[in-house]
């Protein structure tokens, strides 16, 4: 029976043989005690490659950017975010929830980016009427535009701005190697003016669970705490640290063949009649069927079960499909042609 192809995210890589073994022989601690030895290299590590002075690993990416918006803000602190971020849209409100935080939301741009006039406009004066306004946060690559890198020169005008009203600047950075290795330059690059920035080890990286949250070093001191109160503190979490410490050795340069393909996938699609495909930038292909199709996107993804393709629909006549480690040129192929027979039968 030929294998499952799964393009509904790079979450579902699984870990690599060389990730298992360095599992397997991972020294290990009480990282509560801050006693583990390989989270501790992995957080060093991290924070060198993003050039921040610490880093704090976290379960998941979701944990990392509520940690970070906890340790910035007060309860009835504003958060200004774009209304397709991930951390308004995908993350259960956690901020309002659990940290009391407003969101002030901005339309995100096609390219992800919020427009700085409209960042100057929502920043609230002070004034005992208004919340203070405390933090901008960013995503790069952003998830639901595309998966577009945003570049080092628009964040470091966002932070400029930012720090010139007293805000801090945090990057949701699930997929930043994907931007890094997309503009071909240093992550760090992408975050030198901003406070904080959170990375995600279990995405494209594929490491089985965790992500890096780094910032200065009082900065991951306040967020250690927030960490801990959400139950993310972990005991000998070294044998997660370890598959993350063979993510930045080892699959950050390949996330490029990620991209290739994508860009491949992408042209076969255009190729078929009744599908109109988005810009690809990086990973992720947003793609859509025309209205005038007798099929939904529901339907198109229960019929690619089918032929052992699995594609999230988005919406009634849309998709997203994202490659990854465990997506070769053969699986695009296989995709393209599945999809060719799911269309042709309607
Ligand atoms: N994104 C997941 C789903 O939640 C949508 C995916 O399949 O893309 N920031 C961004 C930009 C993300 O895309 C995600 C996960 C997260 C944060 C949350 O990371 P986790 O899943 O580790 O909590």
């Amino acid at each position: 029976m030929q294998s499952i192809i799964d393009l509904r995210s790079d979450t579902v890589t699984c870990p690599t043989p060389a990730m298992r073994e360095a599992m397997g022989r991972a020294e290990v601690g009480d990282d509560v005690y801050g006693e583990d030895p390989t989270v501790n290299r992995l957080e060093a590590v991290a924070a060198e490659r993003l050039g921040k002075e610490a880093a704090l690993f976290v379960p998941s990416g979701t944990m990392g950017n509520l940690a970070a918006l906890l340790a910035h803000c007060r309860r009835g602190d504003e958060v200004i975010c774009g209304d397709r971020s991930h951390t308004f849209l995908y993350e259960q409100g956690g901020m309002a929830a659990l940290g009391g935080i407003m969101p002030h939301l901005l339309p995100n741009q096609p390219d992800g980016t919020l427009r700085l006039e409209d960042i100057e406009e929502a920043i609230r004066p002070d004034d005992a009427h208004f919340p203070r306004s405390r933090l901008v946060c960013l995503e790069n690559t952003h998830n639901s535009c595309y998966g577009t890198p945003l570049t080092p020169a628009y964040t470091a005008s966002v932070a400029q701005l930012a720090h010139r009203h007293g805000l801090k600047v945090h990057v949701d950075g699930a997929r930043l190697f994907n931007a890094a290795v997309a503009l071909d330059i240093p992550a760090r690059a992408l975050v030198a003016k901003v406070d904080s920035v959170t990375f995600c080890l279990s995405k494209g990286l594929a490491a089985p669970v965790g992500s890096v949250l780094c910032g200065s070093a009082a900065f991951i001191r306040e967020a250690h705490r927030a960490r801990k109160v959400l139950g993310g503190g972990m005991r000998q979490a070294g044998v997660l640290a370890a598959a993350g410490l063979v993510s930045l050795e080892q699959l950050v340069e390949r996330l490029a063949e990620d991209h290739a393909r994508a860009r491949r996938l992408a042209e076969g699609l255009e190729a078929i009649p009744g599908i109109e495909v988005a810009p690809v930038f990086t990973n992720i292909v947003y793609f859509s069927l025309s209205e005038d199709l007798p099929l939904t996107a529901s339907q198109v993804e229960e019929a690619l079960k089918e032929h052992r393709v699995r594609i999230s629909a988005r919406g009634t006549h849309s998709f997203r499909a994202v490659t990854h480690l465990w997506i070769d040129d053969e699986a695009i192929g296989r995709t393209l042609e599945a999809l060719r027979r799911v269309l042709s039968v309607a």
